[in-house]
């Protein structure tokens, strides 16, 4: 096949053809939508070989199977032709064509089958694996809908369906040839022969059909791709027709039909049970099949699969594999454990107990009932092994067994059924091995260890910000596109006063490209030479939005009353993004919070010169790219000890943002990089929370009573202050406040406005300022997710690389 993208004449040609020829229509007729999907099919086609090629050369390789409930891919188009190496190609094709390719690589809708964090992390992390020829292939749901859209209406979120897949995915291949029958329900039937050997029947099954559809997976420029693989669940042709075929479908749809709008807190809902099952039996038997088909045995299992579990979502591949080993391969129990145990690795995301997942027997055991009758078998050899080393009523089998007061706990389950559990932070590792899973640790004193996260530096920078790419170039050249730790380069340059400017310049441009979309998309005008102060991410209490909040109307108040403040305050832009549950009714009280205050500030003549408030409506992946360019301060004010990592911290950081922030998840580490020069940390460290929530004697009341700042802000909360709510609107928000306050929003004020005032100084110091942000970006190598892929390898997947 010739290669039609080695040049833009020939590229032009082909895509005029496949053009006319789809849509049978001439080029100039064909829109924008249209000239995207020829552009992904072309492109899918030239990728094709070595897709085959890596899955070839793949085969009889050790490979990881990483199975995660969400991946938040985002757009895949521009990533697509970057790694592959044809953009400039395509766009100079696209210029001579009069086409922009931005308004093609736009009409690619989001892929959004993620809530935040982890489900980004998973997307970066197969970014990162393609790029060093790892062979790492995802597993995942194929939602029908994905991460809802967000509208702000009267200052409320409403939330709409995302319909991401109305139209083709040009991405994805169907794969019939490889859908598998899954049996939810019915019973089991045990029958041993004379010989003693146990043949086990699912009788009365309601069998759904699971569909893989294959997205490839582009690495940089080096010929490699690997697979993400997301199932579908259809009817299946062994339904027996026992409960109305009416019935049958419209349940087995909703299956697969969206993602679950919640982070961090558990649902117990038997839908989510299901999608659980259905991607992680259909995965591990999908592996399975093709590992016998190959050695035609799965002795050697561990040898060639791990099967990395991205937090707890898909343990009952765990169970999964022992009833595939002992039920289908009639191995002994012991064998298939130690099989089973030495393929699984498991990644922990949280410390909140609250987010741990259980799942009750009365809801799993019906309708997985050989799954549970494993994990009860499980659950009791662990308990015998633990009562024969610590004795019958030792709290530590009251602790680490996996099945008590009628609830599965799936983290026990994972961490006793894994070779390694790690954390996501070096913080978050701590707190697990030291104080939540510490019993947990020091019975299995080498499974638990830490694997910084990071984020992808190619679409985090190279994709979203041409202006540092430049810079970066003509300073350190592009060595630190395959090694970012080549980025300390830029630490020469610090104090070259041409650099500095280069440096104000890609953020003021980048600053006015947020700004014109802000302007386009909701009509509110932000000044680019004030500071651009962005907090986005997930609406939790725990990450204290209300906290940032709540310092607007602090600084609102001081410019309104004291206009001395106006003449050494430099005018300060708060953007917030934040998507809530939708039935997390505090966090949606916030979102309507922060627009009330922008709703007032922002039109009051007398300091909207200095202060505005924009939360962007239905913040994503996309919008995140032109975001995380354009911030100078980034929010991570999280309590601390409860943001496990965090990666939004990092992404600002690279793009060369300063930190305010507390000493929790990996800002700890950002600080170690950059020092204390370099980033503004205030607040109390994860000891102090732990310690002030353990002696019970926080009471927020004091601090209302104490400080006027704090006491004039709480009451302007209910006291008419805000023209158009009525009083009681934020009530529960002040009372909350002042009763509670668990994630010590009033304790750390305080420490907080100092640390903004600080900032705000610092700002003012132009080469000063400019100098710390080229430190930040220097030292934010580490954070690439290229480095934390290689430690995965390095000390748990120990994968050879694809040559
Ligand atoms: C569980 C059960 C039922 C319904 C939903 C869930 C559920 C879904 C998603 C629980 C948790 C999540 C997502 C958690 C998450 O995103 N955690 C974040 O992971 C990031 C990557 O490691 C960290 O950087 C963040 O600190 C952490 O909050």
């Amino acid at each position: 096949m010739t290669n039609i993208f080695t040049n833009a004449k020939t590229f032009e040609q082909a895509f005029v053809t496949q053009l006319e020829n789809t849509y049978a229509i001439d080029f100039k007729d064909s829109n924008a939508y249209q000239q995207y999907l020829a552009l992904g099919t072309l492109l899918k086609e030239h990728i094709s070989t070595d897709w085959k090629n890596t899955n070839k050369i793949e085969a009889d390789k050790r490979q990881v199977y990483y199975f995660s409930m969400e991946f938040l891919m985002g757009r895949m188009i521009t990533n697509n032709l970057m790694n592959a190496g044809v953009y400039d190609v395509v766009k100079e094709a696209f210029t001579n064509l009069g086409l922009d390719i931005n308004e093609i690589e736009h009409k690619e809708t989001d892929a959004g089958l993620g809530n935040g964090g982890l489900g980004r992390l998973a997307a970066c992390f197969m970014d990162s694996v393609a790029a060093l020829a790892l062979p790492v292939h995802g597993n995942c749901i194929r939602y029908r809908y994905g991460f809802f859209k967000q509208k702000i209406e009267n200052g409320y979120q409403v939330e709409y369906p995302d319909r991401w897949l109305k139209d083709i995915h040009v991405w994805e291949v169907r794969r019939d040839e490889e859908a598998i029958d899954i049996p939810f329900y019915g019973h089991i039937e045990l029958h041993v022969d004379e010989k003693g050997k146990l043949t086990v029947y699912h009788k009365n099954a309601e069998y759904v059909k699971a569909v893989p559809y294959d997205v490839p997976i582009i690495g940089y420029k080096n010929e490699v791709v690997n697979t993400l693989r997301l199932w579908s669940a259809e009817p299946s042709d062994r339904y027996e027709n026992q409960g109305g075929t009416f019935e049958y479908h419209k349940k087995l749809r909703q299956i697969s039909e969206m993602l679950y709008p919640n982070d961090e807190t558990d649902e117990g809902k038997i839908l989510r049970l299901k999608q659980q099952y259905l991607f992680s039996s259909a995965g591990v038997n999908a592996i399975i099949r093709k590992h016998k088909k190959l050695y035609g045995t799965l002795e050697n299992l561990s040898e060639k699969a791990v099967f990395h579990i991205n937090d707890t979502h898909p343990t009952l591949i765990i169970p999964e594999l022992m009833r595939i080993l002992v039920d289908e391969e009639n191995m002994e129990w012991e064998k298939a454990w130690e099989i089973t145990r030495h393929c699984v690795a498991y990644t922990n995301h949280t410390i909140l107990s609250e987010a741990l997942e259980k799942w009750p027997i009365r809801l799993l055991q019906p309708l997985l009932p050989r799954i549970y009758t494993i994990t009860e078998e499980i659950n009791r050899r662990f308990e015998l092994e633990l009562k024969a080393k610590f004795g019958d009523y030792a709290k530590q089998v009251e602790e680490m067994c996996i099945i008590k007061n009628g609830m599965i706990h799936m983290a026990n389950l994972a961490i006793v059924g894994s070779f390694s559990v790690n954390g996501v932070a070096q913080l978050h590792t701590d707190i697990l091995k030291g104080i939540e899973m510490k019993t947990f640790n020091d019975y299995y004193p080498n499974k638990f260890n830490n694997k910084t996260n990071g984020i992808t530096h190619r679409r985090w920078v190279l994709q979203s910000n041409p202006e540092l790419v430049s810079i970066l170039k003509d300073t350190i050249g592009e060595g630190w596109i395959k090694d970012t730790t080549k980025l300390e380069g830029l630490l020469k340059f610090v104090d070259d006063k041409s650099i500095q400017k280069r440096y104000d310049e890609m953020k003021l441009a980048r600053k006015q490209a947020l700004a014109k979309k802000i302007f386009k998309e909701q009509g509110v005008e932000l000044d680019p030479t004030s500071i651009f102060d962005i907090q986005v991410k997930r609406l939790h209490e725990y990450k204290r939005q209300l906290m940032n909040a709540l310092h607007i109307m602090h600084i609102y108040n001081e410019l309104k009353t004291n206009p001395e403040v106006r003449n050494h305050f430099h005018p300060h832009s708060f953007i917030f993004g934040a998507k809530a549950a939708p039935t997390y009714y505090f966090a949606k009280k916030v979102i309507k919070l922060i627009n009330t205050i922008a709703d007032k500030v922002n039109n009051d003549p007398d300091t909207n010169k200095f202060l505005k408030v924009v939360f962007v409506e239905d913040y994503n992946v996309t919008y995140a790219e032109t975001i995380m360019p354009a911030a100078d301060l980034s929010e991570q004010i999280s309590t601390a000890s409860k943001e496990a990592s965090g990666t939004g911290n990092m992404k600002f950081m690279m793009n060369g943002a300063i930190t305010i922030g507390t000493l929790d998840g990996a800002n700890v580490e950002i600080a170690e990089l950059v020092g204390n020069d370099n980033i503004v940390i205030f607040g109390m460290n994860a000891e102090e929370v732990t310690s002030l929530m353990a002696s019970h004697s926080y009471n927020p009341y004091d601090l209302y009573e104490k400080d006027p700042h704090i006491k004039r802000i709480l009451d302007q909360l209910t006291n008419g202050f805000f023209d158009n709510v009525p009083n009681h609107e934020f009530e529960e928000i002040r009372r909350n406040l002042l009763e509670r306050d668990t994630y010590f929003v009033l304790k750390d004020f305080r420490s907080y406005v100092m640390a903004q005032a600080k900032a705000n100084k610092m700002y003012q110091n132009r080469s000063e300022w400019l100098k710390k942000s080229i430190i930040n970006t220097a030292k934010s190598g580490f954070f690439s997710t290229d480095r934390t892929m290689e430690e995965y390898n390095r000390d748990i997947w120990h994968l050879e690389k694809i040559k």
